[in-house]
């Protein structure tokens, strides 16, 4: 294992992993912007480093910064969290240039699939369904028009440099489709100096269902299970649950299995979810995959029992799995609400100011991942996550009280600060969400957003499967 481990990050991730560090007896850096001298990652860390400024571009985002300050302190590792460089395989081939670990996958797998067409290309020839749509790029819009006639309106057209969300319109009729295209290259030329764009038939009512998988470096890989993440808006998760509800074991299983093949057959390392979508006939689709810990990743570690971030550590470290496909059990149910200092009465507009009362939740398998506490002062500069509440019950009816529960507890004031707890409470209180049959048109539908889904996806008549893939061995191997 690792003496020394710098930690890139802020919040609560940093807390996170600074905490996991410290239970396998690794000594913490962690590096701080000027509005972070005060926290708690700070101030339980070994040692701290200031690499800049508030703003995140020149502290969070300052791979030249963070590289001296793990030279400063002897690290030879860096964990990136989430966010900031986490996802960047340039940082990850600067702090190999440098002796440093970076952890998370080597660089050139990072690179391959932070391209979405190449991803899409890579898990295609892997043998995952994908939805209909083209692999490479589009390359002008009459082009574009042919794939969509293929495929059927509606369609979406993707940056292959986005992500996560970003950098996607949907199109309805053909007659939009000249316009979208170009305006979804421009904005990706914007955004991430690449304008290649591939165009996918969008698919309504649809839930998103991710899978989390863990790879050592010797070839060996195992999944943890699904969790839904449908519920989201504007691409920002604000409920997530494990595992996926409302959908037959064997579909879970196999959505789980198809996904640790792709990951091992691309060469994936350490701690990666892969996204899907699963239609309303059971059938799934991948979309992309993520090379990082997500938010998320505590309701995974709550029905498993798995530590994923001490997983991601002795990864890092070239440490055989710990794991065999058939050790890992899934228990009960757990659910994560995501607190952030937004006001939903205001379109989620951030809400800064300082916090003059913080009382998380407590009791019976109750989390709290926060950085924060009364007198914290929540700054305009990063995004506005302050808390997440995680339970775990032995079925889901418990678990969505026990959150209820929590969140009646959770007593957080301030001048001017609201968060979406409110609004979580509606999602929590929904009728379809209770019953586990909800898709990615829930939020838009609490919202009243035009055009939004009917109140309920019609109950599944489950087409005929595929039959599922060989039962694979026990411990999966890389192919090739
Ligand atoms: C889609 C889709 C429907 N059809 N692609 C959003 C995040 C990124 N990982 C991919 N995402 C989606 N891709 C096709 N072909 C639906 C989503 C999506 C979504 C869309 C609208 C509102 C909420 C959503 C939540 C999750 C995924």
């Amino acid at each position: 294992m690792f003496e020394t481990v710098l930690i890139a990050n802020r919040g609560e991730i940093a807390l996170r992993v600074l905490r996991a560090c410290k239970e396998l007896g690794v000594r913490t850096a962690v590096v701080y912007s000027a509005a972070d001298a005060d926290s708690v990652a700070v101030r339980l860390a070994d040692q701290a480093i200031r690499i800049g400024p508030a703003s995140s571009r020149r502290s969070y985002l300052n791979a030249a910064a963070i590289v001296e300050a793990a030279r400063q302190v002897g690290a030879q590792a860096v964990h990136p969290g989430y966010g900031f460089l986490s996802e960047d395989a340039d940082f990850a081939e600067i702090c190999a240039d440098n002796g440093l670990i970076f952890i998370g996958p080597p660089p050139a797998v990072m690179a391959a699939l932070a391209d979405k067409s190449s991803a899409r290309a890579l898990m295609s020839r892997a043998g995952l369904p994908l939805s209909p749509g083209s692999i490479a790029p589009v390359p002008n819009a009459a082009e574009a028009a042919e794939v969509a006639e293929a495929v059927g309106y509606p369609v979406i057209v993707k940056a292959a440099a986005g992500g996560g969300g970003r950098g996607m319109t949907v199109v309805h009729t053909p007659g939009e489709l000249r316009r979208a295209y170009a305006r979804t290259r421009a904005a990706a030329q914007a955004a991430f100096g690449d304008d290649r764009v591939y165009v996918e038939r969008y698919l309504t009512e649809a839930r998103h269902v991710e899978v989390q998988v863990l790879c050592d470096s010797h070839g060996n890989g195992v999944h943890l299970g699904t969790r839904d993440c449908s519920v989201q808006r504007r691409h920002q998760k604000l409920v997530e649950e494990a595992p996926a509800p409302a959908l037959p074991a064997a579909v879970l299983d196999t959505i789980a299995e198809t996904a640790l093949r792709g990951a091992l057959d691309v060469g994936f390392v350490g701690a990666g979810t892969l996204e899907f979508l699963v239609d309303a006939e059971e059938r799934f689709h991948f979309l992309e995959i993520n090379c990082r810990i997500q938010v998320e990743h505590p309701v995974t570690e709550m029905v498993t029992g798995i530590d994923l971030v001490h997983e991601q550590l002795h990864i890092a470290a070239g440490v055989p799995l710990r794991w065999r496909q058939e050790e890992i059990r899934l228990h009960g149910v757990a659910v994560e609400c995501r607190v952030n200092t937004e006001d939903p009465e205001r379109g989620f507009a951030p809400t800064p100011g300082r916090l003059e009362r913080f009382t998380p939740p407590g009791g019976p398998f109750t989390r709290v991942d926060t950085h924060a506490s009364a007198g914290y002062l929540v700054g305009p500069w990063y995004d506005s996550l302050l808390a997440k509440v995680i339970v775990w019950a032995p079925d889901r009816e418990l678990a969505l009280n026990r959150l209820e529960r929590a969140l009646d507890e959770f007593d957080i004031a301030g001048p001017g600060v609201h968060t979406t707890i409110p609004f979580v409470r509606r999602v929590l209180d929904d009728a379809a969400f209770r019953k586990g049959r909800y898709t990615t048109g829930l939020v838009d539908r609490l919202l009243g957003v035009p055009g939004a889904a009917p109140a309920q996806r019609p109950t599944a008549t489950p087409a005929p499967r595929p039959a599922p893939a060989a039962k694979p061995d026990a411990t999966h191997r890389r192919t090739r």
